[in-house]
């Protein structure tokens, strides 16, 4: 291969090199999105922690492929590969939203799946929880591929305890508010991540907003408790009244109103069942896509994002890979504006590196602390 050499632009508008020799023409990175390598945008694999030390990436995809937590319909657990193989397109993305080639920003790679097993919610969490507490450390912003929603509370905890003493706040989009003490019973479920966060002291009550909330739960005592912790709920009633910028722009505020950093948990449940069937819980009346895709948007030019999570994409009810793809835009978008930021900011581009092994081409020289 030349792809020591060779930047590749991957704009899928572009000859090859004349005379090239077919076989070794385009890198992995160039080809179409269904040959080659399986990582989120074929990123380079980069699963180790001392290597994800020695680079420290601006972001890192990390897979939480567990769904021991579920209520309803489980199939979660396939949800982070879904969610990366639900693109065709291949090479540098250009996002026309926010008029940027997000990859020649950011060094952004995929960390792979926490080591998750079977039938053991107590050990998954605790190796998403490592997994999370090993990406950030590196310095890169995870994002994190559910897995059903109690892959949050491991998540969200490994990123307040990397920041700390900065305060973290949540931004939570769901139909659902996840803030039962238990499920049955059972404490670790995908019903009562958000109670936990805030039980552990991981995230203040006032600092937690959730965003999207409708149909029949929880149950009033549930709300009771809320609203005694001080959550801020956005009910979708509230979206259809005001319109979703108007109460993204309140959740930031609200959740900004002390801590420095946001943590953005996204359910893909929060959207419509039309536009995104491929879910646990389905919620008839919901947010649609592109508002969601917006609000994105919105959160991350305007916070200092610590990391991010989108769960509930169960592939097994998913219909033409909507769902799927409405997940990968969700992380495409947060991306896209991460990158925004920097530009918009006066910061230095860093690319991402595109070699088969995972090294920077560009790096021939350690980068900087
Ligand atoms: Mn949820």
């Amino acid at each position: 291969m030349a792809s020591e050499t060779r930047r590749h632009r991957g704009h899928n508008d572009e000859d090859p090199p004349a005379g090239g020799d077919p076989y070794t023409e385009y890198d992995d990175f160039d080809l179409p999105a269904y040959v080659g390598r399986t990582s989120f945008q074929k990123l380079p694999e980069l699963s180790d922690d001392a290597a994800l030390r020695a680079r420290h990436p601006d972001v890192a995809i990390v897979g939480a492929p567990l769904d021991e937590g579920v209520s309803h319909r489980p199939g979660a657990r396939f949800g982070p590969r879904a969610i990366r193989a639900a693109t065709y397109h291949a090479g540098s993305l250009n996002s026309l939203q926010l008029g940027i080639q997000p990859f020649e920003w950011l060094d952004v790679v995929d960390a792979g799946d926490a080591p998750i097993i079977p039938a053991s919610l107590e050990r998954g969490h605790a190796v998403i929880r490592r997994k999370v507490l090993e990406v950030a450390r590196s310095g890169a912003i995870p994002i994190v591929l559910g897995g059903d929603h109690s892959i949050t509370f491991p998540s969200a905890s490994a990123v307040a305890e990397v920041v700390a003493p900065r305060g973290l706040g949540i931004v939570h989009f769901d139909a659902h508010a996840d803030t039962a003490n238990s499920s049955w019973g059972v404490l670790a479920s995908h019903g009562t991540p958000m109670r936990r966060l805030i039980d552990s002291g991981a995230v203040a009550g006032r600092n937690f907003v959730q965003v999207g909330l409708r149909g029949y739960w929880p149950p009033p005592e549930t709300l009771e408790w809320m609203r005694q912790h001080e959550l801020r709920v956005h009910f979708m009633t509230e979206i259809e009244e005001r319109g979703a910028e108007a109460v993204v722009a309140d959740a930031i505020a609200e959740a900004l109103d002390g801590p420095e950093l946001i943590y953005l948990s996204v359910d893909i449940d929060v959207l419509d069942p039309g536009m995104a069937p491929g879910t646990g819980t389905p919620e008839p009346g919901g947010m649609l896509t592109r508002e969601l895709l917006r609000a994105i948007r919105q959160i991350v030019g305007a916070v200092e994002l610590a990391g991010m999570d989108v769960v509930e994409v169960a592939p097994a009810y998913d219909v033409s890979e909507i769902t799927a793809a409405a997940a990968h835009r969700c992380v495409m978008e947060a991306i896209s504006a991460l990158a925004a930021r920097r530009r918009d900011r006066g910061g230095t581009p860093r690319p991402s590196g595109r070699t088969r092994d995972g090294s920077d081409p560009d790096e021939a020289s350690p980068a900087a602390g």
